[in-house]
């Protein structure tokens, strides 16, 4: 690097000297601590987000967040000139740059790195971070060290976006890199156009909604999503949105609130309740990502009836899959290829849905990187976890023979059910996000393939019935003593657990478990699925107390 680089660099990072004592790991979702501690690591993440920039000569994005976590925490993660997750080949340079101990260290990686991958620092060509941030206090103040970062770097430009979603942020990275118009005006164009796309091709015969349910009612989890839907609900007519816990009404993010919240503890969330009960409601997590539905069942007592990412899933595979059936009916095109991607934390009993329907279902590590990956690989890839983080992948090749074959459709006639199916199709793959998992995009997919099947919640809810399952966690003293293999549902390390849980296991009627350490959280997680809620709940505690044998610790 030449002199003036040098010394900027110099300069910029001793202002951002890291606390002591602290490791940080880029993990599956970036780092995340507590805010106090991230100023540095943040400044070293815009430097990395330009020298991306620099290698991919493509715009690259910044997001400051930590999701569903609680609110004195925060994070950063990269996104990549293709709307994604930051390239896996780069996360070790990621984690060193965040633990060099001194301005001299970091220079030195540095200079090592880019001499590596071939980057020249001359400042030429196109070098553009876009910067986000969700509504935590922290969140302005990081977003100062991120720019500070970027702009470290000679040539590199720090374009503040102020308060988005995460998916938004990844979203306009994407649009920018296929020079498409990239606001967040054209993002809620976007989505809107073709949900109301999708709307004007219900079958007249289906379009008899239930008028009780018309109505759905989202849980902001206090953050941004529910901000970004008031505005987005604007531009649908056909579709009627209340938002509760949104950031501008006071409550505590992600504090009994949330999609992780529901998710986990099966109970609704603040500002919800009995007289909700029957209504089609749904929660976002805190920078709306993740998106599950769930229903107040009638004298609850707080519990509720979940409607997780795996239904979602299920949702999305059959109006896909309806479709298909449509576009390949006279078969003049070559198949295409539908497959789902799944984690082992996906309930049985959504597995076996999926499979009756005749889907590919394929498993993969907890982490949406990898779902997301696999999902490339079809025609039309729908992956979700559990939690709610998922999409629809749609091949570009696909999606350009949908174009060609919708171009042909005489203006203003609708045609005939192929026709429809491909305008369909299409119409979801600009609703739904294909840079990452959606909460709001999702949620459009939702509400419309629930008018378009003229379902309520409940018809939806009982496609299958959930497996009851148990989650626990147990603290150890190294979780990475648990190695695993096979999409992470047989341990291989330490030897024997593996045989310990297949005993416990087998003595459960419809028993499954398996144990992973968690790539988040300083635990090793434990599943467990059986017939009743009972014999899951003592399979999940005997194999914790399994792992806490074979591991030593103090479990919880
Ligand atoms: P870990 O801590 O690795 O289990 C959790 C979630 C993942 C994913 C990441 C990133 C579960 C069991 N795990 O990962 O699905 O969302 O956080 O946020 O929900
Ligand atoms: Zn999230």
């Amino acid at each position: 690097m030449n002199e003036e680089q040098h010394s900027l660099l110099l300069n910029s990072s001793s202002r951002f000297i890291p606390p002591q004592g602290v490791k940080l790991s880029y993990g599956t979702a970036g780092f995340r601590a507590d805010a106090s501690l991230l100023p540095s690591t943040v400044f070293r993440v815009g430097i990395l987000a330009a020298l991306r920039s620099l290698k991919t000569r493509s715009v690259t994005g910044l997001m400051i967040t930590a999701s569903h976590n609680q609110v004195s925490d925060n994070g950063v993660k990269v996104a990549d000139p293709n709307g994604g997750m930051l390239s896996q080949h780069w996360e070790p340079f990621a984690d060193a740059l965040a633990n060099a101990p001194s301005p001299q260290h970091l220079i030195l990686l540095i200079n090592e790195f880019v001499e590596k991958e071939g980057i020249s620092m001359d400042g030429a060509g196109t070098l553009e971070v876009l910067l986000g941030r969700d509504t935590r206090p922290s969140g302005d103040a990081l977003l100062q060290a991120a720019k500070q970062g970027v702009t470290s770097i000679v040539g590199a430009v720090a374009t503040d976006l102020g308060i988005l979603t995460t998916p938004q942020l990844h979203w306009m990275v994407r649009a920018r890199n296929k020079g498409m118009k990239a606001s967040e005006q054209d993002y809620f164009e976007q989505l809107s156009s073709s949900f109301r796309c999708l709307v004007d091709l219900i079958p007249t015969e289906k379009s008899k909604f239930n008028g009780v349910n018309d109505k759905v009612v989202v849980d902001g989890a206090n953050g941004v999503g529910g901000v970004k839907l008031k505005d987005l609900g604007k531009l649908l007519n056909a579709l009627a949105i209340e938002v509760r816990n949104s950031s501008e009404d006071g409550g505590v993010l992600n504090d009994g609130v949330g999609a992780d919240y529901v998710q986990k503890e099966k109970v609704v969330p603040h500002g919800f309740g009995s007289k909700d009960a029957g209504i089609r409601c749904a929660s976002l997590d805190g920078d709306a990502d993740r998106l599950v539905y769930f229903i107040v069942p009638p004298e609850s007592s707080g519990r509720i009836d979940l409607v997780d990412g795996d239904k979602i899933l299920s949702l999305f595979a059959l109006f896909i899959r309806e479709q298909l059936s449509f576009l390949n009916e006279k078969e003049d095109i070559n198949q295409a290829r539908l497959g789902v991607v799944q984690t082992a934390y996906a309930n049985g009993a959504s597995t076996n849905y999926l499979k009756q329907l005749g889907l590919e279902v394929n498993f993969t590590p907890t982490g949406v990187k990898y779902l997301h990956e696999k999902a490339a690989e079809f025609d039309i890839g729908i992956y979700f976890e559990a939690n709610g983080h998922g999409t629809v992948l749609f091949s570009e090749s696909f999606v350009g023979g949908l174009e060609a074959r919708t171009n042909k459709i005489a203006s203003g006639s609708k045609g005939s059910e192929r026709e429809k199916a491909a305008l369909r199709l299409l119409a979801v793959s600009k609703l739904i996000n294909q840079a990452v998992g959606d909460a709001l995009s999702g949620l459009l997919l939702v509400e419309v393939i629930l008018q378009h099947m003229g379902w309520s919640i409940h018809r939806w809810n009982d496609l299958y019935h959930d497996l009851p399952s148990r989650q626990l966690k147990v603290k150890v003293a190294d979780r990475t003593a648990v190695v695993t293999t096979n999409a992470e549902t047989v341990v291989v390390s330490p030897p024997g657990l593996q045989e310990a849980i297949n005993e416990e296991t087998a003595r459960y009627p419809q028993g499954r478990c398996f144990v992973r350490p968690s790539g988040t959280e300083d635990v090793v997680r434990v599943y467990a699925e059986a017939s009743t809620q009972e014999t899951a709940d003592t399979l999940a505690n005997s194999v914790a107390r399994l792992v806490d044998q074979f591991l030593g610790s103090n479990s919880s």
